[in-house]
């Protein structure tokens, strides 16, 4: 019966990770997926997920199931994280998933229960795995203008009026911060006209968080979601535990669903357990549980802060470091956007044809829309890009 079967298209942020390790040149430079490396080019266990691993190898006692919908404790500790108290915890239904991407999954899942002609408003550019999930689920997408080519910033006028055009029973997705890929964000006035029309609209948000912390802190990069989720009557978010806590291969996240009062919410919590069970019974429960311990314990969470703002201010150093290079090189303000993007991500904004000379011609990885992973350069490093970027004529 697999006969029937065709190829299907590759992931290519992942293809383009084993052509640079095909790669032999010694100078190679890995700026593709997006996973956090240190100046020695280590992605780390942080510290306070190592010190309650050894904790709870200590003191666990069994591995038996968990709910359906996790542990709630864990389920408790992100939504204080994430909403802060922005929301009654009695109007949230929520529930563990492997990853932000099972989040991701699991909420457009909810979603097609709920309508299965929902059309989601993506930004466009955006994940491609949401496009990817989105066309295999057979849900309709719709794209809305984000990125301005010309400012490499948020085309804020052309995302308004495409916005205007998502109704009641449609979904719009939004990056909770650290968009991925320009690195373009909203500011907090422009949240707020955004939220203004969500009302005006009835469309429902979704909101897709995966680096909070990465960006201008763990506080700030939550003003988006906290402002949505406590403005509408209903919203989802999908929170990624990948890269704030660097549990990438443990599978944790957390989707959430926001309503107006309790009776929907106890609707909404079976619906997510029941959509889990549907998918694969229980989620992982071991990166859910060291996330909950850090989050939990004072002192865990504070060191874990204290390093996830150490990894924050590496990253900002090395766009500013990357912006002046720039500066220095080109005699021109036209890379600053780099030094005004946030999180791991900046969009350069120029051709593949670009991103291929970087490539074959010095041993420079990026992402074929010429996304670079600020988190793979360091203060060696620096230089050498934006020497190749200037050389090749960007
Ligand atoms: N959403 C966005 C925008 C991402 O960039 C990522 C990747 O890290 C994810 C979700 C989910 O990542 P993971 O499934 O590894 O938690
Ligand atoms: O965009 C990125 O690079 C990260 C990591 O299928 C990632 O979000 C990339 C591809 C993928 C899952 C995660």
């Amino acid at each position: 019966m697999f006969e029937t079967l065709k190829e299907q298209p590759a992931d290519k942020i992942l293809a383009l990770m084993q052509v640079y390790r095909d790669d032999p040149r010694p100078e190679k430079i890995d700026l593709g997926v997006g996973v956090y490396k240190n100046a020695e080019g280590v992605t780390p266990v942080m510290r306070a997920i190592k010190a309650a691993e050894k904790q709870l190898w200590e003191t666990e006692t069994t591995k038996s199931y968990t709910g359906l919908a996790g542990d709630p404790a864990f389920a408790d500790a992100m939504i204080d994280l994430v909403l802060g108290g922005s929301v009654a915890r009695g109007n949230i239904a929520a529930a563990a998933t492997p990853g932000g991407t099972g989040a991701v999954r699991q909420g457009f899942d909810m979603v097609k229960l709920a309508n299965v002609g929902a059309r989601v408003f993506y930004s466009d550019p955006t994940w491609p795995n949401h496009l990817s999930i989105l066309k295999h689920m057979g849900l309709e997408q719709v794209p809305y203008r984000y990125f301005d080519e010309d400012t490499r910033g948020v085309d804020f006028d052309g995302m308004m009026a495409d916005l205007a055009k998502a109704g009641a029973g449609d979904i719009v997705l939004l990056h909770g911060c650290c968009h991925n890929p320009t690195g373009a964000n909203l500011t907090q006035i422009q949240w707020q006209e955004v939220v203004a029309l969500l009302q005006k609209t009835g469309a429902t948000p979704m909101i897709d968080i995966a680096y909070q912390g990465f960006g201008d802190g763990l506080e700030d990069d939550a003003y988006g979601v906290r402002l949505v989720a406590s403005s509408v009557p209903e919203c989802l978010i999908a929170a990624s535990c990948s890269k704030n806590f660097g549990v990438y291969r443990e599978r944790t996240g957390l989707i959430m669903a926001v309503s107006a009062d309790s009776a929907r919410q106890k609707i909404n919590q079976g619906t997510l357990s029941f959509l889990n069970r549907q998918n694969y019974s229980f989620p992982p429960d071991h990166g859910a549980r060291l996330v909950t311990m850090v989050l939990t314990d004072p002192a865990l969470r504070a060191d874990w802060a204290a390093e996830l703002e150490e990894v924050r201010q590496s990253m900002l150093g090395l766009r500013t470091q990357l912006a002046s290079e720039l500066q220095r090189l080109s005699g021109s303000d036209r890379f600053a956007f780099i030094g005004q993007h946030r999180g791991m991500f900046s969009r350069l904004g120029t051709t593949s044809d670009m991103v291929d000379k970087l490539r074959d011609e010095h041993a420079i990885y990026m992402v074929g829309d010429s996304r670079l992973n600020i988190a793979g350069l360091n203060t060696q490093t620096v230089p050498i890009l934006a020497e190749a970027i200037i050389k090749v004529g960007i």
